[in-house]
């Protein structure tokens, strides 16, 4: 009988990612990673909105709006332009329509798409807690965000919503924290040439493995030409002094591409306020996950405050990454 349940649930989930067109207004919205660049933590996250169709795209939609019945921490957010990569990548940010209050924009990361076209997915990962409410998505580039006419969309921009999973960690929504209405700043890459070390420097194979190349802004995923790597040893770590306290979004590491990119699987990131005492705030499934070709870890840091990051990993190994990018406001 089992056995039968699951034939017909995976029946349901193929319909479902196989659809034409699909508003999903209401969770439990059907996450379909090959309508989407980027798949976001599923174990922590669900998909609670959804604008998608999968026909010949226009540019320009209208107003795309959707409404949480009770608070929700919002930890992704992603729009498509197809015919926007000429251009650089933008914003998002979210407007409460009831109250016109505007939380974001937040910097968007691009993600390729189809045919390997270079940032047409844009995507942030505020993590932020809203209360109950309408909210219209905001895109800085209206004119190149996609949508599909005359179909079920109703003009409405393809778009990818999720939020924290309910009860995830025991915890509830209703303690996630209350997002004030943001401030626009820059987001800029803090680490970049900032003091970096790591728990051991590598001595074999030539190269110079040294802890400041995670911040040296070369990254190409060859990690002979701009990576730090450590001994082998039990968890390694390296880290980054960013030289005093920062409101931190979001941060990308770039993994090495050219040969044992498995061996970040089990890294962790920390802060720090001091270097003594350090909080953990991500730890990696295992999996393997890219850099230079698009697919760097992206790790979201809640605008925690901190002064230090620190990347260990959770083993026996050696630690050796491209390039960390940790990205706040000034
Ligand atoms: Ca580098």
């Amino acid at each position: 009988m089992m056995t039968l349940i699951l034939f017909f649930m995976s029946i349901v989930l193929a319909q479902d990612c196989a659809q034409t067109c699909n508003v999903c207004s209401q969770p439990p919205c059907t996450f379909c990673p090959g309508h989407f660049g980027y798949t976001p933590d599923l174990s922590t996250r669900e998909l609670i909105f959804e604008v998608y169709g999968p026909m010949a795209v226009s540019s320009g939609p209208g107003d795309t709006s959707f409404t949480i019945p009770r608070g929700r921490t919002i930890t992704d957010i992603g729009t498509y332009h197809w015919y926007g990569q000429r251009g650089s990548v933008g914003t998002i940010g979210l407007q409460n329509v009831d109250s016109g209050t505007l939380y974001g924009p937040w910097q968007a990361s691009g993600y390729a798409g189809m045919h390997g076209a270079q940032d047409v997915y844009w995507v942030v990962s505020p993590y932020v807690y809203l209360p109950a409410g309408t909210y219209k998505i905001v895109d800085s580039d209206q004119s190149t965000w996609s949508y599909t006419p005359n179909d079920c969309t109703g003009s409405e921009g393809h778009c990818w919503v999720f939020a924290k999973k309910e009860n995830v960690d025991g915890s509830s929504t209703s303690q996630g924290k209350e997002a004030s209405p943001a401030t626009p700043c820059e987001q800029t890459n803090l680490a970049l040439h900032k003091l970096a070390s790591q728990s051991s420097t590598a001595t074999d194979w030539g190269g110079n493995w040294d802890a400041s190349r995670g911040v040296d802004g070369v990254k190409t995923g060859n990690i002979f030409d701009g990576g730090f790597h450590t001994d082998s040893e039990n968890s390694p770590w390296w880290q980054v002094d960013l030289g005093a306290m920062h409101d931190l979004d979001y941060a990308l590491l770039y993994n090495r591409q050219d040969c044992c990119g498995e061996r970040a699987g089990s890294l962790e990131v920390l802060l720090s306020d001091d270097g003594q005492s350090w909080q953990s705030v991500y730890k990696h499934d295992r999996s393997i996950f890219g850099g230079t070709d698009g697919h760097p870890l992206k790790v979201g840091l809640n605008g925690q405050k901190a002064r230090l990051l620190r990347v260990q990993l959770r083993e026996t190994n050696w630690l050796h990454l491209d390039e960390v990018e940790v990205f706040g406001c000034q």
